[in-house]
């Protein structure tokens, strides 16, 4: 019997594209792999790649090497379509425009039977415009709409859910959900994802499966709001909140998340607006907490320069402990740490001794400036510090002796020392 997919177009290859182009093709389907940009195709043509994910670089020169994975500008006749392009937001929309130009680049290319499925993270109500977008080009074809019995192109939504760092693994073993425009839609995503998916496999429609995803990063950031607001509360209150909460978390309906200096990452600091956007009056509660966890910064902030007014005796040295947006992580994309540390250092009034044990250089907002310098050991910028700022709890970091921050003050936003 002939496999239903022999050749599989894979429209974007950064983060989620490029993994899931290789994986395909080493799991013996010809994939074509498309992105705007020639130096990424050169790369990957020639069996490397431009991104930092581990193991993908020898997956990816094995399929190439055999023919199974070969990139292109432009996409080409397939028998499915893959869409993963950014969706960034900006000035409080979401901006769709990588879409619809894959859209337009992929319409001219569909034969009847082929199915085209969009990957990325999207506002809801978006496959439904990515279809009417390629309806518009190709009148000649019967797309899936509503009361439409037959068509010759299937179309669904399936958002990628997996982690950084664990994308191999987690493309082959999470579970997905499949947001067909039709039941038989679904069905037909369903075996294209059955090539190397091993999770289950959940089916509905597409508008549910674009909020699934941002649910799922907005449910965290309302939690991690929570713990924030109560930090503020405790702060006014002189209770100690890491004790509170976890007191609180004793019962046996109750886990509340840990406090930190904001929320930073690619995903559960973005996501949630794609729902404001789509819902503005509903969705009052999970604007709240975005703007919750975005003002923690500045709240951290000025703590600090508090700390900088009370302080006698000449320009104050702050050990400024973290720069990434989580423990643990290389990774500095939205970090509040990062953030917070590049507008103290812009006030000039402070000399600060930066640790971060996964970076091996200021990153720019700090690099450059005389009153800032990158320390490898942290104790030894804790010991020179009036302030001690706690902003990323990394492993490294609990272990120094006890009597390290006595005489210092201490703006702790992680709970270390608590
Ligand atoms: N944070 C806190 N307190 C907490 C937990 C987290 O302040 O108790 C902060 C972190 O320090 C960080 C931010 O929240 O700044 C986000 O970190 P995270 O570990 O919660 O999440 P991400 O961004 O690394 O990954 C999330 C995950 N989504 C969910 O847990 C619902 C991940 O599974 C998704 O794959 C990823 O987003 C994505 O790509 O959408």
């Amino acid at each position: 019997m002939q496999r239903p997919f022999q050749s599989i177009c894979v429209v974007g290859l950064g983060y989620i594209g490029l993994p899931t182009a290789a994986v395909i093709a080493a799991n013996g389907v010809k994939v074509i792999g498309v992105d705007v940009q020639q130096s990424v195709v050169d790369k990957i043509n020639q069996g490397e790649i431009h991104i930092i994910e581990p193991d993908l670089d020898a997956v990816t020169a094995r399929v190439v090497q055999r023919g199974a994975l070969h990139a292109v500008t432009q996409p080409r006749e397939a028998d499915a379509f893959l869409i993963a392009v950014p969706t960034p937001f900006h000035d409080n929309k979401a901006d769709l425009s990588y879409v619809f130009t894959a859209a337009d680049a992929v319409a001219p290319k569909l034969r009847p039977g082929n199915i085209v499925v969009l990957e990325s993270t999207s506002p809801p109500g978006t496959t439904e415009m990515l279809i009417e977008k390629m309806a518009a080009k190709r009148p000649d074809l019967r797309f899936p709409k509503k009361g439409a019995t037959e068509v010759d192109i299937f179309v669904a939504y399936c958002p990628e859910r997996v982690l950084p760092g664990r994308v191999l693994t987690e493309l082959v073993e999470n579970d997905r959900i499949i947001g067909g425009a039709t039941t038989e839609c679904s069905e037909r995503a369903a075996a294209l994802y059955r090539i190397f998916c091993k999770g289950e496999l959940l089916v509905t429609d597409s508008r549910t499966a674009e909020l699934c995803k941002l649910t799922e990063n907005s449910f965290r950031d309302v939690n991690i709001a929570f713990a924030n607001e109560l930090s503020l509360v405790c702060d006014k209150l002189g209770v100690n909140v890491w004790e509170l909460i976890r007191l609180s978390n004793h019962h046996p309906r109750v886990k509340i998340l840990q406090p930190g200096p904001g929320v930073g990452g690619h995903c559960i600091a973005v996501d949630p607006w794609f729902i404001v956007e789509a819902a503005p009056q509903q969705a009052r509660l999970i604007r709240t907490a975005r703007e919750i966890n975005d003002n923690k910064p500045h709240w951290v902030l000025d703590k600090v320069k508090a700390a900088i007014g009370g302080h006698r005796g000449g320009r104050p040295r702050i050990a400024v402990l973290g720069l990434s947006f989580k423990p643990d992580v290389d990774d500095l994309r939205e970090s509040p740490a990062l953030h917070i540390a590049t507008m103290l250092a812009e006030l000039e009034n402070s000399k600060l001794l930066v640790s971060e044990p996964h970076v091996a250089a200021l990153p720019k907002g700090l690099d450059g400036r005389s009153h800032v310098t990158l320390l490898e050991d942290h104790a030894a910028a804790i010991a020179e510090a009036d302030i001690v700022l706690m902003l990323v709890n990394h492993r490294q970091y609990y272990e120094m002796p006890a009597d390290l921050l006595n005489g210092k003050v201490v703006i702790d936003t992680r709970g270390v020392w608590a």
